[in-house]
């Protein structure tokens, strides 16, 4: 089904440490998304770029202390998760592309209003649960979907003027192979349904996306967070946090062919892919690869 897509960039490296992730949108523009999605028959409408606030390039490169760039990043979020209400509210499709993980806050801040139980399934090689006492890094993409959980700094629980966006039992993890200790506490002690690389390996990605889509059943719309370090740095190198043992980009296809066929996902994003750390733009390609699958893309 042909869809009214309406892509959102999200250029914000205010989360993590590395100058590059904020040149993100425009990579996968370059590398021809727009195109892609028309060529499959989306219509497709380019709001452009998020505006961000100014990087002061000395405090960026500085080691701070605690949250890093913490004002930043909420005036980041409110102002992306704007954009994305009102995408939702014309009834278009969001997709946006970032930028670093932290953005998620925005974006599922202005969707999650629209939905009283809104899925989220979490692609990524890492939980991104912690909040400022269990973050080793202080880097804010750790620690969105905690966030949105409503654990946290205060700004970024209340990040649309709300709290409490998504509830426990509606998270789904996949791609898991680096989780800190207090991550790791977290999810056995209130029970995130969690899909760890030895999980796709043993059940192969087919069945992890089947029981996924089954256990999200109960939502009433289903949003996919696509952290392009869930695929194998070998394949996918142009990313800040990159652990070997990744999810294949064949294997990615596959899971994002699957969701394409369930018609269950109402809003995508595909985050921190960094031109400035990968080779000739080939990680911003994949991504444009795999949101073509996940858009429906067929070779015949
Ligand atoms: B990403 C980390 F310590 N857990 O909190 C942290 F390992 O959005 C990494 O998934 C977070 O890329 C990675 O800094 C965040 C670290
Ligand atoms: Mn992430
Ligand atoms: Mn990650
Ligand atoms: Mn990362």
């Amino acid at each position: 089904m042909n869809k009214t897509i309406e892509i959102i960039g999200a250029p914000s490296a205010f989360g993590q440490r590395k100058l590059g992730v904020n040149m993100g949108p425009d990579a996968m523009r370059y590398a021809g998304l727009i195109e892609r999605l028309e060529s499959i028959g989306h219509t497709v409408i380019d709001q452009g770029n998020v505006e961000s606030p100014a990087i002061d390039m000395k405090k960026y490169k500085s080691e701070q202390g605690g949250l890093r760039n913490l004002e930043e990043v909420t005036t980041f979020c409110e102002s992306l998760c704007e954009k994305v209400d009102g995408v939702v509210q014309k009834g278009n499709y969001p997709v946006v592309i970032g930028g670093d993980h932290s953005i998620a806050m925005g974006t599922i801040s202005g969707i999650a209003k629209h939905y009283k139980n809104l899925g989220v399934i979490w692609y990524d090689a890492h939980g991104d649960l912690n909040i400022d006492e269990t973050s080793p890094s202080g880097n804010i993409h750790g620690m969105p979907l905690r966030a949105l959980i409503g654990d946290g700094h205060e700004n970024l629980i209340n990040i649309g003027g709300y709290k409490n966006k998504v509830k426990i039992e509606n998270i789904v993890l996949i791609g898991m192979r680096d989780l800190d200790e207090g991550e790791k506490a977290y999810i056995k002690e209130v029970g995130i349904k969690t899909y760890t690389m030895a999980d796709i390996d043993r059940l192969g990605m087919g069945t992890v996306i089947e029981e996924t889509l089954a256990y999200l059943d109960k939502c009433d719309g289903i949003h996919l967070s696509l952290d392009v370090d869930a695929l194998d740095p070998v394949e996918t190198p142009g990313t800040g946090t990159t652990v070997p043992g990744g999810i294949t980009y064949r294997e990615s296809h596959f899971a994002l062919e699957l969701l394409n066929d369930s018609d269950k996902i109402t809003s995508f994003e595909i985050v921190e892919v960094n031109p400035l750390i990968d080779i000739y733009n080939k990680t911003a390609e994949q991504a444009v690869g795999l949101v073509g699958s996940f858009f429906g893309e067929k070779l015949l």
